[in-house]
């Protein structure tokens, strides 16, 4: 039973309930394709997920069953990025977007119907989780349409299918269906399009009865390894965060706030 918070956005949609938020591409006539706004208001969301301390896992999906995303909207490409309708700023903006996702202390899990091509497919790549449709079509088309995503799109998805299939799926720029992605290790699990929400929300389910402190902490580890110094320092965070969480720690700042020498002799010393 999702409750509508869309509020004021014009191109996605966002839903909660029992502890999952869901925030959905809503602009089918051109297969989800994101445009600056589209990706400021995911920003918005996402970052509202986040501070929502009833949320404890996010999906991301596009409306209708034709299309998670298909990447930046053309219409509107300009010289040097997507063309901000406001503004008349050009953006990248689906770049902050990414890092956003990977940095999000809770899992964020992709629901993908039909195409996630493009700037869409690197979008659920950089999910925590995807779970696909049968009907779901993967893809990157950068070097067919005079683009490339070097960040993410080509080292994280070294790292996820191994450097012979990141290759080949970036020089050769083909579609693969669910089948073949879930043999590729890209997409967690297939279902029947009809099953597709259905099963995403039992997935959610599990990962909400467990440990949010311990997800946290499995989200950074994971990244730490592949992100350099910004995984680290997201880990590191968590460390402190726990570490402030001590009484060991508070002993600290007690003891600055009370003009006095802190006195940390009665906590052990861990084997
Ligand atoms: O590479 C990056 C970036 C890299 C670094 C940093 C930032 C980046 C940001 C973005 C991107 C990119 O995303 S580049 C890649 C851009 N995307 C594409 O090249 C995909 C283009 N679309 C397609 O290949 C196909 O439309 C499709 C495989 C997704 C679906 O095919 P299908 O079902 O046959 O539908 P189709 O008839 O092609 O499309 C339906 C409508 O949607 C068409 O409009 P209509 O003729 O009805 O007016 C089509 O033009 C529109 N449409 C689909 N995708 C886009 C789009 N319009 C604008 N932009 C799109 N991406």
């Amino acid at each position: 039973d999702w409750q509508d918070h869309s509020g004021d956005y014009q191109d996605i949609l966002y839903h909660k309930a029992e502890g999952i938020a869901k925030i959905t591409i809503n602009r089918p006539e051109v297969r989800n394709a994101f445009r600056p706004r589209t990706v400021m208001e995911m920003q918005r969301a996402l970052a509202d997920a986040r501070f929502d301390a009833d949320i404890g896992v996010v999906i991301l999906t596009g409306q209708g069953d034709l299309a998670f995303c298909s990447g930046g909207d053309q219409r509107v490409r300009g010289d040097s990025g997507y063309k901000d309708d406001d503004t008349g700023m050009h953006h990248l903006n689906v770049l902050d977007l990414q890092r956003q996702i990977r940095s999000c202390p809770k899992p964020v899990i992709a629901m993908v119907a039909g195409y996630a091509i493009g700037g869409g497919h690197v979008l659920h790549l950089i999910c925590d989780l995807t779970i696909a449709a049968e009907n779901a079509r993967f893809g990157q088309t950068g070097p067919k349409v005079g683009s490339f995503d070097g960040g993410f799109g080509a080292s994280y998805m070294a790292s996820v299918v191994g450097q012979k299939k990141a290759r080949e799926i970036w020089f050769l720029c083909r579609q693969y269906d669910a089948a073949q992605a879930l043999d590729m290790g890209l997409v967690n699990t297939v279902v029947p399009l009809e099953r597709l929400e259905q099963e995403t929300v039992e997935w959610c389910r599990l990962i909400l009865e467990h440990s949010p402190v311990a997800l946290r902490m499995l989200k950074s580890a994971f990244n730490a390894g592949v992100d350099g110094q910004a995984g680290i320092q997201e880990l590191a965070g968590n460390a402190t965060m726990l570490f402030y969480m001590t009484e060991e720690g508070q002993e600290g700042r007690n003891a600055y706030l009370e003009k006095r020498k802190p006195d940390f002799t009665r906590f052990r010393r861990q084997p």
